[in-house]
């Protein structure tokens, strides 16, 4: 509703503007000497001047952007392949920075230095084939090497060999949460289908399978230092991503298949959060929130806790009202700590027989209150044979 009345109150605005503008039309006339059409060599200085002011406009603003939030980036990258990632990304920027720095710079000059002037006629030619040349070989082939190291990149990240030694999680997206799952001690995925999902079965994991067996289901994922973990992601309702921004990790997980990731983390989370960047990043935001602290405690609510950093799996569609809210910490440990935090948890077969067994006890009581019950009937039902047989004889 409040919408609605902003929409009614902007379109009776511009009418009132439209109208004004109308009104001052019609008050001009006859009144000023010069009211040609053409422009003057005054007004194309004007409009010469005011697009170099616009040029200053957009080399202030690029610098200051660079300047404010360029910080604000993504720093050291914590996975083998983010460096390729980061090298691809940073040669790009240079390339558009250098090229929209020189050819801005000639659009507009080109625009002052050819400004209307009534002693001057525009040069007509049909067409250069040298310009042509040089316009169209140059970008191609700046942009020819930069798809080629995309390319080489690409295949760098995506290619997984089968005998690799790698670990198998998958990753489970549903609105509005993350589950993963581990493949055990035979690393091999039990099959899955969201047909199967019951009880406490959320992944529609095929408990038929035997690969399914020693299949581990979690809420916070671990992954360990050094080793290629191999993700396969699936999506139980809508298009989902599965994006790991400090692994410069990112894929869809698409309901109905499975896509794949993997990378092989470089810092454990403990050292992730000594490195210098981070520290300092830390110590900012934690500054940041000491202030609004003192802020919300003036006015009787609650101080905030200090931040902090952890890796995160983050939801990159918009899949959702929560779609904000989608995310799961990651930690990475040490080969040996990741063994041991595996070791400790139990396997979904082993849950799904707790859950049963849990479910058995409430079962017998039911069954044996309903063969109270039958027992009572029976002994009504034989009294009453056994008074009327009696009453039979007499
Ligand atoms: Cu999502």
């Amino acid at each position: 509703m409040t919408s609605l009345l902003v929409i009614i109150v902007l379109v009776l605005l511009a009418v009132a503007l439209w109208q004004l503008t109308k009104i001052f039309d019609l008050t001009q006339v006859g009144s000023s000497s010069d009211d040609s059409q053409v422009a003057s060599d005054n007004d194309n200085n004007i409009q010469g001047y005011v697009m170099f002011g616009f040029l200053a406009f957009i080399y202030i603003f690029t610098i200051y952007g660079l300047l404010k939030w360029g910080g604000l980036a993504l720093h050291t990258p914590a996975s083998e392949h983010g460096l390729l990632v980061d090298n691809l990304m940073n040669i790009t920027w240079v390339l558009i920075f250098v090229v929209q720095f020189i050819t801005q710079g000639l659009l507009y000059w080109f625009s002052f230095k050819n400004r209307g002037h009534k002693d001057k006629k525009a040069l007509f030619f049909a067409d250069s084939n040298k310009l042509e040349a040089i316009w169209s070989i140059i970008p191609s082939v700046v942009l020819a090497c930069l798809i080629l190291y995309g390319l080489y990149a690409w295949n760098n990240i995506m290619f997984v060999d089968k005998d690799e030694d790698v670990v198998e999680i998958e990753l489970y997206a549903q609105q509005f949460k993350w589950t993963a799952r581990y493949a055990g001690q035979d690393n091999v995925l039990g099959k899955a289908n969201v047909r199967l999902i019951e009880g406490i079965n959320t992944l529609g994991v095929d408990m038929s399978d035997p690969n399914a067996q020693d299949d581990i289901v979690v809420s916070e994922l671990h992954i360990p230092k050094g080793k290629k973990v191999h993700f396969k992601m699936r999506s139980q309702d809508v298009l989902h991503s599965a994006y790991m921004p400090h692994f410069r990790a990112q894929m869809n997980c698409v309901p109905g298949m499975v896509t794949e990731f993997a990378f092989i983390p470089t810092y454990t989370t403990a050292e992730y959060r000594e490195l210098p960047f981070m520290v300092e990043k830390v110590a900012n935001i934690n500054k940041l929130r000491a202030e609004k602290s003192t802020e919300l405690v003036a006015k009787g609510g609650t101080a905030l806790d200090p931040y902090t950093f952890d890796y995160l799996l983050l939801c990159n569609k918009i899949c959702g009202a929560s779609h904000y809210n989608m995310q799961m910490k990651v930690v990475v440990d040490t080969p040996e700590d990741y063994k041991k935090w595996l070791s400790e948890k139990t396997t979904l077969a082993q849950d799904i027989k707790a859950a049963k067994a849990a479910e058995k006890p409430a079962e017998e009581v039911k069954a044996s209150a309903d063969s109270t019950t039958s027992d009572t009937v029976k002994a009504v039902i034989d009294t009453v044979k056994a008074v009327v047989a009696k009453v039979a004889m007499r």
